[in-house]
């Protein structure tokens, strides 16, 4: 089954958004397998963030990354990289649409909350850069509800 990562960046712990933003990927059917709140230091920010170094906005970006607490999680699920990122809603608030977490919690491109993984390959290396030791390894009992 497909898994993503998704990181709740500096701001959305700080302005409580923790609960809210699990509380949507659970409902929407996703599985977690993977939850830990850490706080990155600059290597391994520019590390997650690498192919966009050479942006001008890479230093404020890994600044806010390493700014404080990060919730880092795996999800798992039929699509949940395409969907995951639904569910985030686009990189700039002023374009997520309302109902999407950046549409419904942030303004600004610079503090938009969350992170998501971008792609299937993308997702696998972020998941083992996040979680060298591996992601849970359980299923839920609700499956036969969820998927047909
Ligand atoms: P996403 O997070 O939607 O995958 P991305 O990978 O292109 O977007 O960029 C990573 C983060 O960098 C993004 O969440 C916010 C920041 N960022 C992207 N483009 C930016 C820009 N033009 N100005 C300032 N920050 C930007
Ligand atoms: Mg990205």
């Amino acid at each position: 089954m497909e898994q993503t990562f998704i990181m709740i960046k500096p701001d959305g712990v700080q302005r409580g958004l923790v609960g809210e933003i699990i509380g949507r990927f659970e409902k929407k059917g996703f599985s977690l397998k993977g939850l830990k709140l850490l706080t990155v230091d600059r290597a391994f920010a520019e590390k997650h963030y690498a192919d966009l170094s050479s942006k001008p906005f890479f230093n404020g970006l890994v600044e806010y990354i390493v700014s404080g607490p990060v919730v880092a999680m795996v999800w798992e699920g039929k699509n949940v990289v395409t969907t995951g990122r639904k569910i985030i809603g686009a990189t700039n608030p002023a374009d997520s649409a309302p109902g999407t977490i950046r549409g419904d919690f942030a303004i600004d491109i610079g503090r938009n909350v969350i992170h998501g993984s971008d792609a299937v390959e993308s997702a696998r290396k972020e998941i083992g850069l996040w979680f060298p030791e591996g992601a849970a390894n359980w299923s839920s009992s609700l499956h036969p509800w969820i998927y047909e």
